[in-house]
């Protein structure tokens, strides 16, 4: 089973940057973690602060992997490119967030993925993502 994870922007800060809110491990820690205990998924990583290259990777993958986990940070609330993208795509689309995105400002209680998202994950921090693993 071929499963990538794609973040979005500032989320190569985590682990560096505000861990009280995100926590204080590293995504590329915890990814090295997970793949170790998901030996038989075809496990990979992407990360872009940049809305074309995030658009770009969900077309690349979105007609032959079998799962994508989608955290697109920022862009989740504003992009309508995004929301078009994985509504064009084949793969099932999980949506995780880190943070309880409905605790904090009501501009993060919109998102123009989650209609088209096969399911969401929000509030769990980075556990989010293995809840999105188990769910393919
Ligand atoms: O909770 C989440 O996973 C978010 O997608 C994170 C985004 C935020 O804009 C969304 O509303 C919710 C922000 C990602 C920023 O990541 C940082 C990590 C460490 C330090 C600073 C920013």
């Amino acid at each position: 089973m071929k499963i990538i994870i794609i973040n979005g922007p500032n989320l190569n800060l985590l682990g560096k940057r505000e861990p009280t809110v995100y926590g204080s491990e590293t995504f590329e820690d915890y990814f090295n973690d997970l793949k170790s205990k998901f030996p038989a998924i075809d496990l990979s990583y992407y990360q872009s602060n940049i809305e074309g290259e995030l658009i770009d990777k969900i077309h690349e993958v979105g007609f032959s992997f079998d799962g994508i986990i989608l955290n697109a940070a920022a862009y989740t609330h504003t992009s309508v490119g995004l929301g078009d993208a994985v509504k064009s795509i084949e793969t099932p689309v999980v949506e995780v967030h880190i943070s309880n995105v409905y605790q904090r400002e009501p501009f993060r209680h919109n998102s123009y993925i989650a209609a088209n998202a096969k399911g969401i994950i929000v509030g769990f921090g980075l556990k989010g993502y293995e809840l999105a693993l188990n769910s393919f």
